[in-house]
């Protein structure tokens, strides 16, 4: 006999992607449940609490875009917002829709077994209860799988310690306290900034300097806010005409196409304007010609070297092993300053290793240092990290941890073969970019297929081998030439903390967004004849 699945659709995940796919599929009639690992909405804003958490893009750019409604009662207080500002807008897009009568908070999801029998999904929870559906969407997010550094001893620390992911709701006060980071990515730059300004002493514990750049932010009053609003529509198709989709879009000159002095201007102008300008507003070939990535590297280090007044500690601050550019940029706000403080010390364990947590503080190997507080900065097993704390199997009982054990394999970064019915929200092989902008064309995207599933009785819906191989060739070829590919780091896959994951992959389109969504728009055009619908 034949059985019903519990709901048409369950999402995991009830970030900004879960949301949006959780009130696009009412519109469409389907039933759905979503399962939310945390007590509330908001995912990535939700579980990133630390201080000084604020967006890096401009809050407007990075807000939901659908409804002219919700973009005319909502105002943006600064240009970059502070997390609890984007989880308050978050919450208020929940309530404004009534999504949470359709969200189970405190459920994670510990398996999702595809049953062939039933064209369906078995997903279990990790307290044992269970439900099934037709489609399972993932909504679990590029960065959400926090990762704690393998430091022997991390346990048997005394004082009070905290991954920046996993922060706790009440405030966390840093007076009168000796507190350690470990971590100086974009989390560990912004928390940093934030517990110098109270902390009796702070020790950063750097393993690998990275480019930052100023995010200068500012407040907005409502004039500017209006002025703002006004320009939505002209600033909404700006960011679906830009390479990834953020308002920066790179310069079309190329780097020596300039006098010296005309480069020099440029980049002075770009380090002097708020937010990403610089990392992605600069000269086309930054991230392609390596002489023109040393000059650039060479402009920012001059930077660094004219805000920290001792010349070993700013040597220490500018990267050596990868050009500016190549990771992912943090924004700052009076960052490299912080090292002038006479409460803050900066230790390069490139050169005296972290040996191992003790009971009281950080053992490295030329001193003991003492602490109250270990806050961990230390990052996200990312994009393939949240599939695999999920115990996925499809067609045979296949795992899909198994079949991404040397990087993802996908059709446009939404669905795999062998995983029938399955669908990824900002996946892997997906432009991520500015993600809500990418999240609202994925879920768009995703919607407009299961309509169409809908609308011709399909139960059945899986990306063909040959497609997945072309999709996947095609992602490995755009990353040929990009000198991001050649570095160690979440962007390409790399976590010293997971095991299996010290080799590079490709796991990010990167080709430019229009390219990515004109592909998907036209495999929905020709009635999806790419994937096996059945
Ligand atoms: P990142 O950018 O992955 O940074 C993690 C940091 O933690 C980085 O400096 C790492 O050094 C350091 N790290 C990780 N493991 C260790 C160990 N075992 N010992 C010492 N130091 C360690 O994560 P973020 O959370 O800052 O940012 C992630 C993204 O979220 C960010 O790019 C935004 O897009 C939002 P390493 O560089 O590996 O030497």
């Amino acid at each position: 006999m034949v059985t019903t699945p519990d709901f048409d659709v369950i999402i995991i995940g009830a970030g900004m992607s879960g949301l949006y796919q959780l009130h696009r599929l009412r519109e469409l009639g389907l039933t759905a449940r979503v399962f939310e690992a945390g007590t509330g909405v908001g995912g990535t804003w939700y579980w990133n609490r630390y201080p000084g958490a604020r967006f890096d893009s401009e809050s407007y750019s990075y807000q939901f875009s659908f409804s002219k409604d919700l973009l005319d009662e909502w105002d943006w207080t600064e240009h970059f917002a502070g997390q609890p500002e984007t989880l308050r807008y978050l919450n208020h897009v929940a309530d404004k829709y009534d999504l949470r009568k359709d969200i189970q908070f405190r459920s994670r999801v510990k398996s999702a077994w595809y049953q062939e029998a039933t064209r369906s999904w078995d997903v279990t929870l990790e307290d044992g209860s269970r439900a099934s559906c037709r489609f399972l969407i993932t909504a679990v997010g590029p960065l959400s799988a926090p990762t704690m550094p393998t430091i022997p001893g991390v346990d048997s620390f005394k004082g009070e310690s905290c991954h920046t992911a996993r922060w706790p709701h009440e405030p966390v006060s840093f007076v009168g306290k000796r507190v350690a980071v470990i971590g100086t990515g974009a989390t560990g730059v912004q928390t940093v900034q934030e517990v110098a300004k109270t902390a009796k002493s702070l020790t950063v514990f750097q393993r690998t300097p990275n480019w930052c750049a100023p995010l200068l932010n500012s407040k907005i009053g409502p004039e500017e806010m209006a002025e703002i609003r006004a320009n939505y529509p002209a600033m909404f198709q700006r960011c679906m005409e830009t390479f990834s989709c953020f308002l920066h879009t790179p310069d079309p000159r190329k780097t020596f196409d300039v006098s010296e002095e005309e480069r020099q201007a440029f980049w002075e102008k770009l380090y002097a304007s708020p937010g990403f300008g610089i990392w992605l507003g600069n000269f086309s070939d930054m991230l392609t010609d390596r002489e023109a990535n040393a000059a650039i590297s060479a402009f920012v280090a001059n930077k660094i070297r004219q805000r920290v007044k001792d010349p070993v500690t700013a040597e220490k601050l500018i990267p050596k092993n990868h050009g500016f550019g190549t990771r992912r940029v943090p924004m700052e706000t009076r960052y490299y300053e912080v090292y002038n403080q006479d409460n803050v010390k900066l230790v390069d364990i490139s050169e005296t290793p972290i040996a191992c947590i003790t009971p009281t503080g950080i053992e490295t190997s030329d001193a003991d240092y003492e602490f109250d507080m270990i806050i961990y900065a230390t990052g996200f097993d990312a994009i393939t990290g949240s599939f695999d704390r999920i115990d996925i199997r499809g067609v045979d009982g296949a795992r899909l941890k198994d079949r991404w054990k040397h990087g993802p394999e996908t059709f446009l970064g939404t669905t795999v073969d062998g995983f029938p019915n399955m669908l990824m929200l900002i996946g892997p092989h997906m432009a991520l970019g500015n993600i809500p902008r990418s999240i609202e064309h994925n879920v768009d995207w995703v919607t407009d297929l299961l309509r169409y599933a809908r609308d011709h009785h399909i139960t059945r819906i899986e990306a063909t081998a040959d497609e997945v191989k072309t999709w996947t060739d095609h992602v490995k070829e755009l990353g040929e030439g990009n000198l991001l590919f050649e570095v160690n780091s979440w962007m390409t896959g790399v976590n010293t903390n997971v095991e299996g994951k010290q080799v590079r992959i490709v796991n990010r389109y990167s080709g430019s967004a229009p390219a990515y969504r004109a592909r998907c728009d036209e495999v929905a055009s020709h009635d999806y004849r790419e994937m096996a619908l059945a």
